[in-house]
């Protein structure tokens, strides 16, 4: 059954989920994790859609309350006609400048209900050449590196695949010491700075060399691709960027740069599941490896994510933990990580369900939107 798909419902909702403990990185703590669902009824049925954003613009320029807004009245409008198929989302929404956050969110929500309506899975649909992908975990700066290391121990104890770091000033060069000198050169580690450094920090950055990590993320500001490729020439490390791509033209230009050598592609950060393909497309003709991070999703987000790292150029671990991970409950059931690896979900759309009664207890307000 083919025909075009038109939203006749829109539910806006936030959602809070508690978190087991503070996530504490270089841009400050989230003591909860608040998201934004997206139910949208069309003509084909129902789709789900998240939107990572944090509620204060301290990661990208978005946050929950603009991207609230953005998706009410700005994106929604744009996508009162019928679409013939979710790729004609990216097309519709153009004329938007940036607000990817909320992009990804509608185009996430179409894409489940289009996906669904053709009894298609969105991991087939994106070209996933694997059934379960390796699990990466992000670990949060500690204020004491024997509790550092009890949290390090707790993960590799569960099997993760890698394991990864954050650091900042101060919290860098002896946290990565001590995790090597505990668990071993063998260990698979890496580390994300989130542009907390500037390139007079090249020579302090180029003491992580010794650690022999898988890379570092994001060491420089999002707009500095420029000093990033200076920095590159000067670490042994490679280096990866998170916050600086935001689009395939941005993969583009920090590859030619020589700005990274590895990319974090987040669909959340970049518009979309759809963006996010173009720039693992773009990396890939390039021999430039991508993983598939995370913004601490839902069970939702992390089904979509799942299905991205799926595809043949995600050639290392992701930031995909189990959400049970973060969360003492889920609003899907919880994915189980055996070996180190989780199963893509194979079901019609993202291929997860979203429990109602466990949607309700994290709700915290609900707008919908009829059309007229
Ligand atoms: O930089 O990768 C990041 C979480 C929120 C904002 C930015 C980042 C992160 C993470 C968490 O590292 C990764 C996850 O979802 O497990
Ligand atoms: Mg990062």
């Amino acid at each position: 059954m083919t025909g075009p798909i038109t939203i006749e419902r829109a539910e806006v909702r936030v959602v809070r989920l508690p978190l087991h403990k503070p996530f504490v990185t270089a841009f400050g703590v989230q003591a909860t994790r608040e998201l934004i669902l997206l139910r949208l009824d069309t003509n084909r049925g129902v789709g789900w859609g998240e939107c990572p954003t944090l509620p204060e613009p301290v990661y990208t320029s978005e946050f929950t309350g603009s991207a609230c807004a953005a998706i009410v009245d700005h994106l929604l409008p744009r996508l009162a006609g019928p679409l013939r198929h979710p790729g004609e989302v990216t097309a519709a929404l153009a004329g938007v400048k940036g607000h990817r956050a909320a992009k990804s969110a509608v185009e996430m929500a179409l894409l489940d209900a289009w996906l669904r309506a053709h009894d298609l899975n969105l991991a087939d649909c994106l070209g996933a050449v694997r059934t379960r992908v390796p699990v990466g975990v992000s670990i949060g700066i500690h204020e004491r590196i024997d509790d550092l290391l009890a949290d390090v121990a707790g993960k590799v104890e569960e099997g993760y695949a890698r394991i990864k770091l954050k650091i900042k000033p101060g919290w860098d060069l002896e946290p990565v010491r001590a995790v090597r000198s505990a668990f071993g050169d063998s260990l698979p580690l890496q580390v994300d700075a989130n542009a907390a450094y500037t390139l007079t920090d090249a020579r302090h950055l180029a003491g992580l060399d010794r650690f022999g990590l898988i890379l570092i993320e994001q060491p420089l500001a999002d707009t500095d691709l420029v000093q990033h490729a200076r920095l590159a020439a000067r670490l042994e490390t490679p280096v990866c960027l998170d916050e600086s791509i935001r689009d395939a033209a941005d993969a583009a230009a920090a590859i030619e740069l020589g700005a990274c050598s590895v990319v974090n592609i987040k669909p959340g950060r970049v518009g979309g599941y759809l963006e996010a393909k173009r720039i693992h497309d773009v990396c890939r003709a390039h021999g430039v490896a991508v993983w598939c991070g995370g913004l601490i999703e839902s069970g939702l987000g992390r089904a979509a994510n799942l299905a991205l790292a799926g595809l043949p150029g995600f050639v290392l671990p992701g930031d995909t933990s189990p959400t049970l991970h973060y969360f003492p409950f889920d609003i899907t059931a919880p994915f189980e990580m055996k070996d180190g690896q989780i199963d893509i979900p194979t079901g019609p759309g993202l291929g997860v369900e979203v429990n109602e009664a466990a949607l309700e207890a994290a709700t915290v307000t609900v707008r919908t939107l009829e059309r007229d």
